[in-house]
């Protein structure tokens, strides 16, 4: 790591050491919650009362919550974008520090943010990374396989590998002996689902002739000579197959989706580095770094984000037991999203594809299933998607999801940025990554707002 970021890291670290009775406010999704827990580690360890609260977004509403709490607040995964706002509201907020990876509105003296020491925040390191780092400064390293469930969460792997400082993150936990990092098939489900179901709801990419058929995904398999059940009689998973009959079937579906006609990089994409979490049960979602975020982030979407930061802290009781009937419950309500998603009919600007799903999908879920709407295919990946929803809490306002890829990134569409700008010129709020972003927009300016952004996209692919 860069010398000048380190001695931040530390400066940031020790004043935080010296203070008492702390609030942690984070993000909802699985890198903020992963960030809240390596904070509350970390603070339990050096002695400290601290409390934590995991909010969807930090807003001129949510930040209402933080005023006058009478502690030392710690964003993490949030607080850089919402400088400007933390300053004006400093007096009711108290003293605060912010570690966090999202592009910074400002300079703070106790902010930890990788962007001014030339780290892309998008790719090279997590809110948990950062989390990590600053119990890492302060001597605890423990915490390095909750920092890259962050990071996977966050997509930073979305090449096939982690790099930078996610990278040595990784290379700490592989040396404690907590993390495994093996090249193999990446579909989702590796450890807890049944394999024909692992191939039946696999999203990216999506495999045609498989998906949502059991019986043809049972062939598949059966015809590769692969046995579905153990000994006990249980249905396998594929981290039960043995490394040939995992050749076997990688080769196969290779063939398949070549084939179908995918693209080259798609189907590299199916294969890359996988993250196995050492010390937690075989067969469980919590074994595998990108279905442990997953869990998470559906303790987040359906607001019972403590949840999920007491299965990062060790409960495997009852805490645990609830984390899976989140996961269940998310699961369905994302089987009808995309089930809507499959009747629905897409709306195309020049530079982006959306639809308004209105109050038909929840605000909550509206971001995946856009994300999940490029993998079925029901948006070529030539442009990005924009999906509309109604905000719960305000029937005036409108929730925007978008979803890039790597692909648009590279060919320079930012959406943090165009979702940052827009929504602030009809009214609303806004921001996020590069790859994927979001805004509140009042709904009466909502074909103001998509007209700015296609100029801006417009304006980002031109350069
Ligand atoms: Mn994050």
């Amino acid at each position: 790591m860069k010398e000048k970021f380190q001695e931040q890291i530390k400066r940031v670290a020790e004043k935080l050491s010296e203070e008492d009775n702390i609030l942690i406010v984070s993000h909802h999704d699985a890198d903020g919650i992963t960030a809240c827990a390596i904070m509350v580690d970390l603070l339990h360890k050096l002695g400290k009362d601290v409390e934590f609260r995991v909010i969807k977004q930090l807003d001129s509403i949510n930040i209402n919550k933080v005023k006058n709490s009478d502690r030392t607040v710690v964003f993490t995964d949030m607080g850089s974008g919402q400088l400007d706002m933390l300053m004006e509201h400093r007096d009711k907020i108290g003293n605060f520090y912010v570690i966090d990876h999202h592009p910074p509105a400002g300079r703070y003296d106790m902010q930890v943010n990788p962007h001014f020491f030339g780290y892309d925040g998008g790719r090279d390191v997590s809110g948990a990374g950062l989390a990590y780092f600053v119990a890492k400064a302060l001597g605890h390293k423990e915490m390095a396989h909750l920092a890259i469930v962050g990071a996977v969460g966050d997509m930073q792997d979305s090449d096939g590998r982690l790099h930078s400082l996610n990278r040595i993150i990784l290379d700490d936990g592989i040396k404690q002996g907590t993390m495994k990092v093996k090249h193999d098939l990446r579909l989702f489900g590796r450890q807890s689902r049944a394999l024909p179901r692992m191939l039946m709801y696999a999203s990216d990419p999506v495999l045609p002739g498989l998906v949502g058929n059991e019986a043809s995904s049972v062939s598949f398999l059966e015809d590769l000579g692969i046995d579905l059940r153990r000994e006990s009689g249980e249905l396998k998973s594929y981290v039960d197959l043995t490394i040939d009959e995992r050749r076997e079937l990688t080769s196969a579906l290779y063939i398949l989706l070549l084939d179908a006609g995918t693209p080259e990089y798609i189907i590299q994409g199916m294969i890359g580095e996988v993250y196995t979490l050492l010390k937690e049960r075989k067969r469980t979602e919590l074994r595998d770094a990108k279905e442990f975020a997953t869990l998470l982030n559906s303790c987040g979407r359906q607001e019972v984000p403590e949840v999920g930061v007491k299965v990062c802290l060790g409960d495997r009781d009852k805490g645990w037991k609830n984390a899976k009937d989140t996961l269940q419950h998310y699961r369905k309500k994302l089987r009808e999203g995309l089930e809507f998603l499959s009747t629905l009919k897409k709306k195309e600007m020049e530079n982006f594809y959306y639809f308004d799903a209105e109050g038909r999908i929840e605000e909550s879920i509206i971001g995946v299933i856009a994300g999940m709407g490029y993998g079925a295919r029901k948006f070529p990946p030539d442009k990005p998607v924009l999906a509309l929803a109604d905000d719960r809490d305000n029937p005036d306002m409108l929730k925007v999801s978008s979803r890039a890829n790597r692909d648009l990134v590279r060919k320079g569409i930012h959406l943090g940025r165009a979702m940052n700008e827009n929504s602030q010129l009809v009214g609303g709020e806004g921001g996020g990554h590069d790859i994927a972003a979001g805004a509140r927009i009042p709904r009466e300016r909502r074909d103001e707002f998509l007209a700015l952004v296609d100029k801006m996209f417009k304006k980002q692919l031109s350069r």
